[in-house]
C-alpha cells in the first residue's frame, strides 16, 4: 500500500492531491491514507499537508528501483533473481539463510544493514538508502580453497566498474576498493562446504555510494570515504549495481570456463594500490616491513623483505597498511 501511494504522489509531484482521490483509487479509507503518510514522513519523505488541498509529495529519499533494475540487467544468471529489502541485519547473513534452496546467481540487496559485518566479525556501517549493500549466492563446481579467488574477481568488476563512472580507484589486495587511498568498498567472501566439496559462496560487496561525511563513524573517518565525497555528485546505484553484476558475471564465467584468473589478474594487477610498494603486513599483534612484489596466478599476493626472502600471502588473517596511511 505505502509503495501505491508513492506512485501516484510521484504521479502528482509539487501539487496537491486529495486524501479522498487516493483513497478512492486504492480503495482504503482516507484514515489509513494519513497513517501511511505519517510512516513515509518517517522514512524521510517530505509530504506537505494543507486542508481542503490534500497531500503534495515535496522530496523523497534515493529509494533503489528494483525493476529498473532487473529490465535493464543484462545477465545470463548473476541477478536473475533479486531480493529487495528496505532494511536487514546483513545480506550476508540473509543470502546464507536461504543459499541451500536458492539458485545460482541469487542477489539480495538492501536498503540498509543493521548489523554490516566485514572480515574477523568486523563491523561495517551501512546507513539507509547510501550504499549498495549486496551478496550474490554463487555455486560453483570449484574446490573450497578456491573461493578466495572470487573475492579479487568481484574486486575486478567493482574497479572497472568505477572507472566506466569516470572514477578513479585502486584496489587494495585482497577485499577493497580504495579512493584517494581511502576506503570505498569492501568485499566480504563466505561459504559453506566440506572438505573437497563446496555448497556455495556468499559474495557480499558493500560500497559507500552516496554517504556524507556526517555518516562515517569517527572511527572510519580517516581511512573511509564515499564515492560521492571524492566526486562531489550522486551516484545513480541502479546503473552501478547493474554494470558491476555484468562485468562479475564476465569475469567468473571467464574463470569456471578457462579455469585461469588471467582476466582478472590483468585487472587486479593494473589497478594494484599495492604493487611495488613498501607496506606493513600485519599478522595479529605483529606487523613487518615487506615491498608489495606481485600477483601470483591464482591471485595471492608475493611479498619480499629488506633480505630478499619472499613470501606469498593468502589472506584471510592477514591486514596490510601502507607505512603512513591506510594505503
Ligand atoms: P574488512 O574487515 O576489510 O573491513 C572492516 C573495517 O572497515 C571495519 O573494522 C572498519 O574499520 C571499516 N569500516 C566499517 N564500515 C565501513 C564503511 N562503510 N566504509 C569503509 N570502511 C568501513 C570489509 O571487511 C568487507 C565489508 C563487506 C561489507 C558487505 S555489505 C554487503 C555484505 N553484507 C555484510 O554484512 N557484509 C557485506
Amino acid at each position: 500500500m505505502k509503495e501505491k501511494i508513492v506512485k501516484i504522489l510521484k504521479q502528482n509531484k509539487n501539487k496537491y492531491i486529495s486524501g479522498e482521490i487516493i483513497s478512492d483509487e486504492l480503495n482504503v479509507t482516507r484514515t489509513s491514507i494519513w497513517k501511511y503518510i505519517s510512516v513515509l514522513r518517517k522514512e524521510g519523505y517530505v509530504i506537505d499537508s494543507a486542508s481542503r488541498k490534500g497531500y503534495k509529495l515535496i522530496s523523497y529519499p534515493d529509494v533503489l528501483d528494483i525493476e529498473v533494475l532487473e529490465r535493464k540487467l543484462s545477465t545470463n544468471h548473476i541477478g536473475k533473481t533479486i531480493y529487495y529489502y528496505d532494511t536487514v541485519d546483513s545480506t550476508n547473513i540473509k543470502a546464507k539463510n536461504i543459499a541451500l534452496d536458492e539458485n545460482n546467481g541469487a542477489v539480495i540487496i538492501s536498503e540498509e544493514q543493521t548489523k554490516g559485518r566485514g572480515r574477523l566479525g568486523r563491523d561495517w556501517i551501512s546507513p539507509k538508502y547510501k550504499g549498495v549493500w549486496m551478496s550474490i549466492i554463487l555455486k560453483p563446481n570449484i574446490p573450497p580453497e578456491d573461493a578466495p579467488k572470487i573475492t579479487q574477481i568481484a574486486a575486478a568488476a567493482v574497479s572497472k566498474s568505477f572507472d566506466d563512472l569516470g572514477i578513479k580507484n585502486k584496489i587494495k589486495w585482497p577485499n577493497d576498493i580504495v579512493i584517494n587511498k581511502k576506503k570505498v568498498c569492501g568485499i566480504l567472501t563466505e561459504m559453506s562446504g566440506e572438505i573437497g566439496r563446496l555448497k556455495y559462496i556468499v559474495i557480499g560487496i558493500g560500497i559507500n555510494a552516496n554517504l556524507d561525511e556526517k555518516d562515517l563513524t569517527d572511527d572510519i573517518k580517516e581511512m573511509a570515504t564515499s564515492i560521492k565525497i571524492e566526486n562531489g555528485s550522486i551516484v545513480n546505484r541502479e546503473n552501478l549495481i547493474i554494470d558491476i553484476l555484468e562485468k562479475f558475471e564476465y569475469l567468473y564465467e571467464d574463470f569456471l570456463k578457462t579455469k585461469s584468473l588471467n582476466k582478472t589478474l590483468d585487472i587486479c594487477s593494473e589497478k594494484s594500490a599495492l604493487l611495488g610498494k613498501m607496506v606493513y603486513l600485519v599478522k595479529g599483534e605483529e606487523r613487518f616491513k615487506v615491498r608489495a612484489i606481485d600477483l601470483d596466478s591464482e591471485g595471492r599476493l608475493i611479498v619480499e623483505d629488506k633480505l630478499g626472502n619472499k613470501e606469498t600471502i593468502i589472506s584471510g588473517e592477514i591486514s596490510i597498511r601502507g607505512l603512513e596511511n591506510y594505503v
